[in-house]
């Protein structure tokens, strides 16, 4: 196993990669052009600056989180074509620095979705909360109101004013869109890039959807046992495959994490470990990583992944927010840190009873 840490970029995140060495047992940078849009190709020029960053830190580049994928293509659009055959020059860009793995999401609109970025804890840290009513139960005119003519009062975190114009065309771009479709137009394009990232050594890794299940009545496929069985099976390239969010799919406590890395081992590429702490009416809230503050038997997911002899990269996911660290949401230093901690606690004294 390897140990990842996601960093935005210099300038663009408040840790720095400095910071990151000091972490014990940190090998992997997860990393991204996060002011690239979706739809154009990676230039190498680019891609060569990062590998010169980490050179002095010795830290490799193996796994790219994220490479978006066009709305686009998404919807089945005629442009889709286009964009695909950039996606594939962008592997194949990857592909000169030595990447491995290319986690992505197929998530329509939106990416991962929280009501509370900042929401309090009983020790007096901050986490991410998500607050069930308040995303499941909207009313389509509520939602009509803010999203389509602005007038409306409710809000989300990232719903500013100038992403409502984006968000506006997306609804109706998505209006009668079934998951049918959805899974059709993930198939159209994950069988257009695997030969590609085949032949380059590349593992696609999609990430689940957060939260598991559909939003808005827009529809999601990435989400439950019976669903991954269905996208994997759909295209059975050995390039398509997961990156496993424990955090994103034990938001659904039907969701059996640990019987679910064991059905997909094989497949999964990628490894978000978090944790998650369910309500009993389905509010959730990302809380420390050891496995007795939430849902998720976090110490079971790396005897599991220790028993499959995982050779891949995972990384802490979203940290609280602790000691009045200023920083991204959930995506500080010392809760990560203390994550990173955990995980390798558990994952060393399980390497050591294997001897
Ligand atoms: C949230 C992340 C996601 C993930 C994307 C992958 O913190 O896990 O934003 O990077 O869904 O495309």
């Amino acid at each position: 196993m390897q140990m990842g840490f996601r960093w935005y970029g210099t300038g663009n995140d408040s840790v720095t990669l400095p910071y990151i060495k000091q972490i014990p047992g940190v090998t992997s940078i997860v990393w991204s052009l996060h002011d690239m849009a979706a739809g154009p190709v990676w230039p190498i020029e680019r891609i060569a600056r990062v590998q010169e960053e980490f050179k002095p830190f010795g830290f490799n580049m193996d796994v790219v989180e994220s490479v978006n994928v066009h709305e686009d293509i998404k919807l089945g659009l005629p442009a889709r074509d286009q964009y695909i055959e950039n996606y594939i020059q962008t592997i194949k860009n990857l592909s000169e620095f030595g990447v491995k793995v290319i986690c992505y999401n197929f998530m329509p609109i939106f990416d991962w979705t929280r009501t509370d970025l900042f929401h309090p804890m009983p020790d007096g840290s901050t986490a991410l909360f998500f607050e069930a009513a308040k995303v499941n139960n909207v009313s389509p005119e509520d939602l009509a109101k803010t999203v389509l003519d602005g007038s409306g009062k409710y809000t989300m975190p990232g719903w500013e004013p100038e992403r409502l114009a984006h968000i506006k065309e997306a609804f109706k771009a998505y209006e009668g869109f079934t998951e049918e479709r959805l899974l059709n137009n993930f198939k159209y394009f994950m069988e257009a890039i695997a030969p590609a990232a085949e032949k380059e050594g590349i593992r696609m890794a999609i990430h689940p959807d957060d939260p598991p299940w559909s939003i808005f009545g827009i529809p999601r496929i990435v989400n439950n046992a019976e669903n991954i069985r269905r996208l994997l099976a759909a295209v059975p390239s050995k390039a398509n495959g997961l990156t496993f969010c424990t955090g994103s799919l034990g938001a659904n406590p039907k969701n059996d994490i640990v019987s679910m890395v064991n059905e997909f081992i094989d497949r999964i590429y990628f490894i978000h470990v978090r944790n998650v702490k369910v309500f009993p009416n389905g509010d959730f809230i990302e809380c420390s990583h050891r496995a007795q503050d939430g849902n998720v038997p976090i110490d079971l997911v790396m005897k599991t992944l220790s028993d499959h002899d995982f050779k891949g990269c995972i990384r802490p996911d979203h940290g609280r927010h602790i000691w009045d660290e200023k920083c991204r949401p959930g995506y500080g230093l010392y809760d990560r840190a203390l994550g990173i901690m955990y995980l390798l606690g558990v994952w060393d004294i399980l390497q050591r009873a294997k001897k």
